[in-house]
């Protein structure tokens, strides 16, 4: 498993320097300043493998920069709407480029307006350090009161609306505020900074695109994109919806194990694979992570480890509600287990002779601890945080291969 590292260019305040100590083996990054649908040219993807290999004082930092996350999809290809086949020329190009510079992995999503999103960025652990958290009820709030979605209603039990009530009716103009920028600012990796009213014109062009239609458009996606990428060498690997269920009423089409299935059948591919995102999928708790990577395995280039905690309010069913983002060692997923399953994973691509057997993985997020603490660093993205997310999966990771060998 290769460690790797989200880095998100030299505004980061992790610094090259910090991953090289973190023993980070290769860094994850993208060119977030490119507007989505814009071909990502062969000059800016050097300077951004220049940053990673090189540090300030002219010094090699043995990085190299291996995946990147992501290339986004236009909102006009999910909806096949305007300019989507001239996103999808370009989406190409930039797959031809990012291959010529010698990058083989691109993760990417397919969520409909709101990449990621959490209702708090700050929750305050007993420990003293916070963490994001996705309160089932202040979304529900927001959905109904301050977005006031027609008919947005019909989407929840009665319970869960009437604790939308209660906790609307106690919130302040501060309290509305901050809720609406965090559900809608933007976090790192998606690229829109989305105003009250741009959520609402976006929802109203979705107006006609249920869960099939938006399907339909990704498979399409897919047929134009995955040759490219098989004629260049790329692996694609798509991101789970972040959290795995509808918002605001919207299709969700890559939040359970059926959903990967589908996909890696339906546009069968070495070219077409999964990035398992453990704490996405581990919101619901009708995802079996472990299982999932027995399953689809084979399919699977990227791995996101991250760990989250469901709690309540949630759905009667359970599979909708509330989580935070718990230690990566901490929450309702089984890392030991699902470790085990890629290292197995890996072992059976050595045995094929597969070239691509070393998976890379990021600790995926972290807890805001000591000096990140206020440090106002990318959510979710803090250094400290991810570094003992990364020594903890290291030592994993390096157990559970003397057990393999027998060295245990
Ligand atoms: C959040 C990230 C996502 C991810 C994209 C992939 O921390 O995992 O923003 O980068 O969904 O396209």
């Amino acid at each position: 498993m290769k460690q790797t590292w989200r880095w998100f260019g030299p505004n980061d305040l992790t610094s090259t320097s910090d991953m090289q100590q973190a023993g980070v083996e290769a860094v994850v990054s993208a060119l977030h300043h490119i507007p989505n649908g814009e071909v990502w040219t062969k000059d800016e993807l050097d300077k951004r493998h220049q940053q990673i290999t090189t540090n300030q004082h002219g010094k090699a930092t043995g990085l190299t920069w291996d995946v990147v996350e992501s290339v986004p999809v236009s909102e006009d290809i999910k909806k096949q709407k305007g300019d989507w086949r001239a996103h999808i020329e370009a989406y190409k190009t930039s797959l031809e480029n990012i291959a010529a510079s010698g990058i083989e992995i691109v993760c990417y999503n397919f969520m409909p307006i709101l990449d990621w999103t959490r209702t708090d960025l700050v929750m305050p652990l007993q420990n003293g350090g916070s963490c994001m958290h996705y309160d089932y009820i202040d979304f529900v709030a927001y959905d109904i009161h301050i977005l006031a979605r027609p008919n947005a209603k019909a989407d929840f039990p009665d319970e869960i609306i009437e604790q939308a009530n209660a906790r609307f009716a106690s919130m302040n103009d501060d309290t509305i505020a901050l809720l609406t920028k965090n559900i809608t600012f933007g976090l790192p990796g998606a690229n829109d900074t989305l105003s009250l009213d741009d959520v609402r014109s976006h929802l109203a062009e979705y107006d006609d695109i249920n869960k099939d239609k938006l399907r339909a458009n990704f498979v399409d996606f897919l047929e134009q994109v995955i040759p490219t990428a098989e004629k260049v060498g790329i692996r694609m690997c798509c991101h789970p919806d972040d959290p795995p269920f509808s918002l605001l009423g919207l299709p969700r089409i890559m939040s359970v194990e059926s959903d990967y299935k589908y996909i890696v059948e339906t546009v069968s591919s070495p070219a077409n694979g999964i990035t398992l995102c453990s704490g996405s999928l581990g919101a619901r708790s009708d995802n079996d992570l472990t299982g999932m990577m027995q399953r689809l395995g084979e399919h699977v280039h990227f791995l996101h480890l991250r760990n989250v905690k469901r709690i309540e309010p949630r759905d009667p069913d359970g599979i909708r509600g509330s989580f935070y983002e718990s230690e990566h060692l901490g929450g309702d997923i089984d890392m030991v287990t699902l470790i085990a399953a890629v290292l197995q994973q890996e072992e059976k691509r050595k045995a094929q002779g597969r070239a691509d057997w070393n998976i890379p993985f990021r600790p995926d997020h972290g807890q805001d601890l000591m000096e990140d603490l206020g440090r106002r660093g990318q959510p979710g993205y803090p250094t400290i945080g991810r570094l003992r997310g990364l020594a903890e999966l290291r030592g994993i990771i390096t157990t559970l291969s003397h057990k393999q060998h027998g060295v245990i």
